[in-house]
């Protein structure tokens, strides 16, 4: 197959090699214990805690139970001011806990939550708010901390994208009350499927540890309407060889996110998402906003499709349009995400893209661009 014939997906999951996993998982032969919180599962705990610099975690089977279960733990009821802006489950895990999601507009050059727009949506029906570090980058995690404290509400941010990353040193599932991580293989880091919850108090700790496994207290007591949520020995195992290779792999995506940044910056038409100091970012996504280019979003991504490219349109449609919400938040007013869910396009990212396929899709974009404004 020719070079430019190669398919190339939005991201490929990172793998270690099949000896490595066949090795690690050998052991589940001789104890046949698979799940239920067993030995891989606990070593992968103490080994997260440590990597993402947190004080207090919790895996579950994916990023999406997490989410549902802290909000859960937290014992809320009313309205949770969230980001339209965002992948189902953000929007799906409030509202299956019986909330109602009030959504806030977000920042264009970052594509969080706006927190200087939240204020004004706080009623006496408040209880808490679902910020998400979309695409990675990390939410205003101090003005957000200031208006909960004023507000008396709950912050657990979805940090589904936001895997090892830091704010002056600081892990970033420290902000707020909660924070969920997923594992999902598209993720920076994968368990095949998985999440965690990262959270501050630590008196949490036993309720979401019962949450998971079913509300079960006790051989003959259930005293919580729990799920099963419960992370697998193979799922950890794979978590246990990934995180051997988090950071090389995050060196990796940082090079070919380097090379669209180089190629594609100050072109324009075309606005990159920024980055702020002080933050170590996970290279998650590779965002990109065509607004007033040559080629609108949609174009790019079918002439990319042409050449066997498969970007994605992450996030659109923008959650209050989502068939199932629309009759109730189609309405809702914001402006800068709906724009944001027109324009954005995510590039292909993942460790094993190459400089030279980087820079390939790069060559496609700008050309056409440049054949088009002939
Ligand atoms: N909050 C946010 C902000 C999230 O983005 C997500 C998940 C969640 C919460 C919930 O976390 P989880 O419950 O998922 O842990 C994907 C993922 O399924 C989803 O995890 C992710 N966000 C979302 C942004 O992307 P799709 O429907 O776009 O995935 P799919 O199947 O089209 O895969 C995308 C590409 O990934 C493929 O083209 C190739 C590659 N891939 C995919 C799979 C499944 C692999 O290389 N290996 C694989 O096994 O949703």
């Amino acid at each position: 197959m020719l070079p430019e014939e190669k398919e190339i997906l939005v991201t490929r999951a990172s793998m270690p090699s099949y000896e490595e996993f066949i090795e690690e998982i050998k052991p589940i032969w001789d104890t046949a214990w698979m799940t239920n919180m067993g030995e891989f599962h606990n070593r992968l705990n103490e080994g997260l805690k440590e990597y993402l610099k947190v004080s207090n975690l919790i895996l579950f089977v994916n990023g999406h139970m997490a989410l549902e279960m802290a909000l859960q733990a937290m014992n809320l009821t009313g309205e949770v001011i969230t980001t339209p802006f965002s992948f189902a489950s953000t929007a799906h895990a409030i509202v299956r806990n019986n909330l109602t999601p009030v959504f806030c507009d977000i920042k264009e050059d970052d594509y969080t939550i706006d927190a200087d727009k939240i204020e004004e949506l706080i009623t006496d029906r408040t209880a808490a708010i679902v910020p998400v570090h979309v695409y990675g980058a990390v939410c205003d995690v101090e003005k957000i901390e200031a208006i909960a404290r004023k507000y008396h509400l709950k912050v657990i941010y979805d940090a589904a994208h936001a895997f090892g990353e830091e704010v002056n040193g600081r892990g970033v599932g420290t902000f707020g009350d909660a924070s969920m991580f997923s594992f999902h293989a598209t993720k920076v880091f994968n368990t095949i499927e998985g999440g965690a919850v990262a959270f501050h108090d630590p008196s949490l700790e036993i309720l979401l540890n019962y949450l998971k496994n079913f509300g079960i207290t006790g051989k003959e007591s259930v005293e919580y309407i729990g799920g099963n949520a419960k992370m697998n020995e193979f799922q950890a195992a794979m978590g246990l060889c990934n995180l051997r290779h988090v950071d090389e792999n995050i060196e990796k995506r940082k090079k070919a996110a380097e090379e669209y940044r180089s190629r594609l910056s100050g072109v324009p038409g075309i606005r990159l998402m920024d980055e702020k100091p002080g933050v170590r970012y996970n290279y998650a996504y590779f965002p990109v906003a065509f607004e007033g280019f040559t080629l609108t979003r949609n174009q790019v991504y079918d002439l990319l499709a042409q050449h066997h490219i498969f970007a994605r349109k992450y996030f659109y449609p923008l959650i209050p349009d989502f068939d199932c919400y629309k009759e109730q938040f189609a309405g809702a007013r914001v402006p800068v995400a709906r724009k944001a869910a027109e324009n954005v396009l995510t590039l292909p990212l993942y460790g094993e893209l190459l400089v030279e396929e980087a820079d390939r899709i790069c060559d496609i974009i700008l050309n056409a661009g440049r054949r088009e404004s002939l």
